[in-house]
């Protein structure tokens, strides 16, 4: 996601200029401009006024900046599908594939992807839910601590989700899943970076 924006503001700033002062010239010159021709006297070029460049920018940079977001923003499902494997645990019937962006959990805001096969078919689960929880036991003076992330689902057997972790170190991450053979779980360990 921060890669889309940084690319999109480099769109923003180089290429669709660029592109428009092209678009521009065509516009009034035909094709042809796009052909130099030394001979021709630079007066004889027809110029846009100063209001018309400036509005034609505007909604150019207005366009960019929107395909630019919505790049950013729905980067999730997509991205995430080629994200790097956390784990990929078998058990209870279900296979479980966590991706991470970073490839690991962050303490911090994280983004992730689940997706659950059943184990006996190797076909996308069809579930009607899925929760994920993080777990860290107590230790010493340490209460136990739990995240629990939002999922959304997005298709058969895959959810994009969001979680809060508080601290780096070891987890337990327990995937559950609302499945047609009613519900089922997978616990898997996993460190936080
Ligand atoms: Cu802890």
């Amino acid at each position: 996601m921060v890669g889309g924006l940084v690319t999109s503001f480099f769109l923003e700033l180089t290429i669709y200029p660029a592109v428009f002062a092209v678009w521009k010239r065509v516009e009034m010159e035909g094709w042809s401009a796009l052909i130099r021709r030394p001979d021709r006297a630079p007066s004889v070029r027809p110029r846009l006024s100063p209001v018309w460049r400036g509005a034609g920018f505007a909604s150019f940079m207005v366009l960019a900046l929107t395909l630019g977001l919505v790049w950013a923003q729905g980067g999730g499902a997509g991205d995430l599908s080629s994200a790097p494997v956390v784990f990929d645990q078998a058990g209870n019937g279900l296979e479980v594939t966590l991706r991470h962006p970073d490839g690991a959990f962050q303490s911090g805001t994280n983004r992730f992807g689940i997706r659950v096969v059943d184990a006996a078919t190797g076909e996308p689960l069809a579930a009607t839910a899925a929760g994920v929880q993080l777990f860290m036991p107590a230790m010493g003076a340490m209460q136990a601590m739990t995240a629990t992330a939002e999922m959304t689902p997005v298709g058969s057997g895959e959810w994009p989700g969001q979680v809060s972790v508080p601290m780096t170190g070891e987890w337990r991450v327990t995937v559950k899943v609302e499945g047609p053979d009613g519900p089922r779980e997978v616990t898997v360990p996993t460190v936080a970076r």
